[in-house]
């Protein structure tokens, strides 16, 4: 076996991730009556996150890459508006999401993308719907189709790894960006 065959990786993902106060008010919003005749497997606050993109397992090799296309990147701040409620009946999960996606989001993503492809990432092929997912193993059923709007004021975006433990799964913000090229 090669070195990098034999190389752990990390499984990572950038990701929009809550302040403090945000992940509290996102929590009282779907821990809070309009949610309470759904079904499924709450995801824990602590792991409230925006998927921008998906990575994978990564050699360390493959993560530099993603770091230096993310410290290249330059955008503005954008506020998000969460004020709708989605299901997806393959993945079974229900997220909270937006009616009106900033263009501010789309252009950071379709610059990761961009970046992404010149370290041999492969393309993402689904189109990007930003969403929270907040249950899993979830019933449509019972399910709010709109909520009071929680505004998510956007200035940085940040690489996270998802680690598999037991009985649930971690995530850790391991690095995070500003829009103006500062890191976090
Ligand atoms: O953003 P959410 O929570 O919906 O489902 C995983 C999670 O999505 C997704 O990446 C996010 C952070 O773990 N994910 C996991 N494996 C994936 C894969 N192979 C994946 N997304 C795309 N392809």
């Amino acid at each position: 076996m090669s070195s990098a065959e034999s190389e752990p990786r990390q499984r990572l993902f950038f990701a929009l991730w809550p302040e403090e106060s945000l992940r509290r008010e996102l929590q009282r919003l779907l821990t809070g009556e309009p949610f309470k005749g759904a079904a499924g497997r709450q995801v824990v606050p602590e792991n409230y996150h925006i998927t921008l993109r998906y990575l994978g397992p990564l050699t360390r090799e493959q993560r530099a890459c993603a770091e230096r296309v993310a410290d290249t990147l330059r955008g503005e701040d954008f506020q998000l508006t969460l004020d709708r409620v989605g299901y997806w009946p393959g993945p079974r999960v229900a997220w909270l999401g937006s009616a009106q996606v900033p263009a501010a989001l789309r252009r950071l993503v379709e610059a990761l993308e961009k970046g992404l492809e010149s370290c041999g990432f492969e393309a993402e092929r689904r189109p990007f719907q930003p969403h929270l997912t907040f249950l899993r193993k979830a019933r449509p059923k019972g399910l709010p189709v709109s909520v009071s709007p929680i505004v998510w004021p956007v200035d940085r975006f940040a690489l996270v790894r998802s680690r598999t433990l037991p009985e649930s799964v971690r995530y850790d913000v391991i690095r995070s960006w500003s829009f103006d090229g500062t890191v976090k």
